[in-house]
């Protein structure tokens, strides 16, 4: 029986610390503002990005969305995120992926000031984040590691097992557990040996993209296991990259899907926006 660690209550936890700290910087005039970019209709993007505006609204952020149509030309993307560079109002800054196939996600992220960079992805900050020198953590990988602080597990010798390799969570994602003094190996499609590779993690991290991925045979007994996948099932229900059913009699701890990961990217995110803010501001 595995202990399932909540991230709808520890993302809670932190959006309120979140707006403890907002209410303490309107008291100095300052309100953090948070403008999201969503191009196209893609129903997932338009959920994550009404929880995010939701959250801001929570904890006192003001939030700007800009909902460009699916046929927006790179050239207006750009000229828009050079408009919100400009802004002072304007703390963070985040273009809600995947875009639309003839977008270049890229130059649009090259093109984010690395100080309204909220996210984490520009090549700056992931650099930054490389060294071990940072004022943004990527979202999803921070919101996972504050799920592990949260119940106090240990990191450092353990063996962490990334599966997934992508930019945005694979890659930082071992890089954080590497700061903690993790013993970490990134899986992907190409890993030879996958099953005996995940059987040796003590700390499992599944972000592949694959409904159910994860069985309980590529488990080790007590491990933890932390899913970052937001997949649909069979019958269309939200499920992650772990078989949930099969996998939770195993580990020692789980996440949930929903209710785990997801509400700690956003968490995460308003985190990230009150330091932008902070920053930006030169409040310490
Ligand atoms: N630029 N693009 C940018 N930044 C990000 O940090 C993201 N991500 C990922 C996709 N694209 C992005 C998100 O916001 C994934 N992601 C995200 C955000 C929120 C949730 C899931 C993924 C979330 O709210 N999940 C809920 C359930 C949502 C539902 O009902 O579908 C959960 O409980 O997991």
């Amino acid at each position: 029986m595995a202990k399932v660690i909540s991230g709808k209550e520890v993302s809670a936890k932190v959006r309120a610390e979140v707006k403890t700290e907002c209410e303490q910087l309107k008291a100095q005039g300052i309100i953090p503002g948070l403008a999201v970019i969503i191009v196209g209709d893609d129903p997932a993007s338009r959920v994550y990005v009404n929880n995010k505006k939701k959250a801001c609204a929570e904890v006192g952020f003001v939030s700007e969305e800009y909902a460009l149509p699916a046929e927006t030309t790179q050239e207006e993307l750009l000229a828009l995120v050079e408009k919100l560079n400009n802004k002072p109002e304007i703390n963070g800054i985040l273009c809600q992926l995947p875009l639309p196939k003839h977008l270049d996600e890229k130059a649009v992220i090259n093109a984010i000031s690395p100080l309204k960079d909220v996210d984490a992805f520009h090549p700056s900050n992931v650099g930054k984040i490389m060294i071990g020198d940072y004022h943004f953590l990527p979202c999803t990988p921070a919101g996972v590691m504050e799920l592990v602080h949260s119940e106090g597990i240990e990191v450092s010798g353990k063996n962490c097992v990334v599966i997934g390799r992508s930019n945005i969570v694979g890659k930082p994602m071992a890089m954080l557990l590497l700061h903690e003094n993790g013993t970490v190996t990134i899986c992907h499609s190409r890993t030879k040996n996958l099953k005996e590779i995940c059987q040796s993690a003590d700390i499992l991290v599944a972000a592949v993209g694959k409904p159910k991925f994860v069985k309980a045979d590529m488990v080790k007994e007590g491990a933890v296991v932390l899913d970052v996948g937001i997949n649909r099932d069979e019958n269309g229900k939200l499920c992650g990259d772990v078989d949930y059913q099969e996998v939770e009699p195993k580990a020692s701890y789980i996440t949930p899907v929903p209710g785990g990961v997801g509400p700690m990217t956003i968490a995460m995110l308003m985190k990230n926006t009150l330091k932008a803010a902070k920053i930006q501001n030169g409040v310490k």
